[in-house]
């Protein structure tokens, strides 16, 4: 329960500094700051353990962060009850990860400006490896939110995607993700699967599986990193 109230707390002090910046013209406001959101990957469709996965983002958050200047990264869950969240929160808490550069954030990831008055101009998408819209989780409501604009986009860039690695695509300015949120880039993700009815199960080979997921989150904050700069 203290971990969900720690989140309320967190985006109640995120709208007033957003509301903040708004209100000033300072070139270094908050909301300048190039911001990544993103979901936990692999871990609900793709059944991945909630325990390894939050280790696995933590650390390298720590390493990426330790590199990079002025980014924010911000991991988004649909509810105030989120498993993953509350792990990860106490985790990052734990190693002292700097909570201006690192937070947790509840919301829908297609609504991050207009719901929850968060500006994030990168989200990244729990994607399937043919990179196509529907299955279901943030890769539905992703796509579904950006229309047809980011399949097209997507297109472009390429056709598939291999476990732990990432492809970025620019969301054409028409996009409604673009106009109402802010949105100027969607990275598409895809991690390790454990799940028996999706392809290229691990079995449970956590050994695999888990250099999949620590590659796939270095190859997103990379590919953040190279937008943002
Ligand atoms: N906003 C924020 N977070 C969300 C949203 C949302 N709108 N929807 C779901 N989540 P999942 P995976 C969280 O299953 O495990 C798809 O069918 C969710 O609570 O979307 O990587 C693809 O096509 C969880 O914490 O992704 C793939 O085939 C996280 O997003 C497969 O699922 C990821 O859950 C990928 O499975």
């Amino acid at each position: 329960k203290s971990d969900s109230c720690a989140m309320e707390i967190e985006n109640k002090n995120e709208d007033k500094k957003e509301k903040v910046d708004q209100s000033t013209s300072h070139s270094t406001s908050l909301s300048d700051v190039p911001t990544l959101a993103f979901p936990s990957i692999s871990t609900s469709d793709f059944q991945f353990d909630h325990g390894k996965a939050s280790d696995i983002i933590v650390e390298t958050i720590a390493e990426f962060l330790q590199k990079a200047k002025n980014v924010r990264l911000v991991l988004v869950d649909l509810s105030h009850k989120s498993n993953i969240l509350a792990l990860v929160w106490d985790k990052a808490a734990k190693k002292s990860i700097d909570s201006s550069k690192f937070f947790t954030f509840v919301g829908d990831i297609t609504q991050l400006y207009s719901k929850g008055g968060l500006r994030c101009n990168v989200i990244a998408n729990a994607a399937n490896w043919r990179l196509k819209p529907g299955g279901g989780g943030v890769n539905a409501a992703i796509f579904s939110a950006a229309g047809e604009a980011l399949e097209v986009a997507t297109k472009e860039r390429a056709e598939s995607l291999s476990p732990g690695s990432s492809i970025a695509v620019p969301l054409p300015p028409s996009s409604p993700l673009y106009q109402r949120e802010g949105v100027t880039h969607v990275i598409h993700v895809l991690g390790p699967n454990m799940n028996p009815q999706r392809p290229n199960c691990l079995k449970n080979d956590y050994v695999k599986g888990s250099k999949i997921l620590r590659d796939a989150y270095m190859s997103l904050f990379e590919n953040f990193a190279s937008i943002a700069h």
